[in-house]
């Protein structure tokens, strides 16, 4: 019987599944949906596939992926895997090179326990785009952002399905427009609580909402502040999610108009288990598979 090793975490309420073994990159496909989506877990889960670096300067190589493929960057999922990484005993507090294939995060452990990641240079592709009545940039942070601010939208746990229903709409809007590669959507309005600067709801590619503040989310926001200078280098700003829970930013100027997004947050262990795989189990592949 398959088995494949695995530890859960969350990351500001968003869950990340770590895969210790049990599939390559090669066999990924064929188990992806199996080891996120029911029976085993939820749709929302983002999986992450440890893999040798071709770096050996980096502790690890990652490949993140979800219910629907295969993520480039993903910033909860990088807190994850390093609290993930420290939980395993093959990390102490200090900073860790991580291949992803976008490029190397540093991802500095914190002696708090906290995790501060240099995620990939990011930029703004494109400003005051217009599709399907809405307005908003296009900007780069690990994964491809529409970026929407005026919606008319109360950013309400609430209102969470009517969120989700209007950034489908947007991104099928924006894809039409002429930018096929974005693949999230990120409303912003203000914060709830004073302490912040933002709160923002992200439709993820596989239309679950994030319930972190989205960490290449943040960086493709921080893209736009750095481009309209309404953020100076190294000035923090705090993003707030959907559920209320922080990451706090800041940047780092960059080559040819790019910045280096810091983003730091903390994660929590939830599970450490071992999937399953039965061969007489009809849904072993999982639900719709
Ligand atoms: O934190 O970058 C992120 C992320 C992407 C999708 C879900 N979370």
């Amino acid at each position: 019987m398959l088995r494949i090793p695995i530890i859960d975490s969350h990351t500001g309420g968003e869950p990340t599944r770590v895969v210790l073994g049990g599939v390559t990159p090669e066999t990924l496909e064929t188990y992806r949906r199996a080891i996120l989506c029911e029976p085993r877990g939820h749709e929302v889960i983002v999986g992450a596939l440890l893999v040798p670096p071709k770096d050996p300067a980096c502790e690890t190589g990652v490949i993140f992926f979800n219910n629907i493929g295969l993520l480039g960057m993903c910033g909860h999922g990088m807190i994850g895997l390093i609290i993930t990484l420290r939980h395993l005993g093959r990390i102490t507090p200090g900073e860790h090179r991580i291949e992803t294939p976008v490029g190397i995060v540093t991802a500095t452990l914190l002696e708090d326990g906290r995790v501060s990641i240099q995620n990939v240079p990011s930029y703004r592709k494109a400003t005051s785009v217009h599709a399907g009545g809405f307005t908003g940039d296009i900007a780069y942070g690990g994964n491809w952002f529409f970026l929407v601010s005026d919606h008319g939208l109360d950013l309400t746990r609430e209102n969470i399905p009517q969120l989700t229903q209007t950034a489908l709409a947007m991104r099928a809007a924006v894809h039409a427009a002429g930018y096929p590669e974005v693949d999230h959507v990120e409303l912003f309005a203000p914060p709830h609580s004073p302490a912040n600067h933002s709160r923002s709801f992200v439709l993820c590619p596989g239309a679950e909402y994030d319930r972190s503040p989205c960490g290449t989310g943040t960086s493709a926001k921080l893209a736009c502040l750095a481009a309209d200078r309404k953020l100076a280098p190294g000035e923090i700003w705090c993003q707030e999610s959907i559920i209320g829970s922080v990451f706090e930013a800041s940047y780092t100027p960059a080559a040819d108009a790019t910045i280096i997004p810091t983003i730091t947050g903390t994660a929590f262990i939830t599970a450490e288990t071992t999937l399953l795989f039965d061969p007489k189990d009809p849904f072993r592949f999982g639900i719709g598979s």
